[in-house]
């Protein structure tokens, strides 16, 4: 019967696992318009919870973000964004 509980509270915690699925989208930032921008886009959206990493690239006008799923969104990285100034779509 032990035996049996551990068998289930492994499946469970591998459902949470799959559930927080790390998630990389790439944000079309266009209102970068200095080598100086990146840095305050990077710290928006890192501010985001559940975002684990950020890449912004201020000759491509994009940011490149993974996040867990689970706590953090595509909607919640714009949003970030925007409240900082600079209003982001997400590049399909
Ligand atoms: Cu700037």
């Amino acid at each position: 019967m032990k035996k049996l509980i551990q068998i289930a509270a492994f499946a469970l915690i591998n459902a949470a696992a799959v559930q927080a699925a790390p998630q990389t989208v790439t944000l079309d930032v266009p209102g970068m318009t200095c080598a100086a921008c990146p840095f305050t886009v990077k710290k928006a959206i890192s501010k985001v919870d559940g975002v684990s990493k950020v890449d912004v690239s201020y000759e491509r006008r994009q940011a490149v973000v993974t996040f867990d799923d689970a706590r953090a969104s595509a909607q919640k990285l714009t949003q970030a964004t925007e409240n900082a100034g600079y209003p982001s779509t997400v590049k399909r």
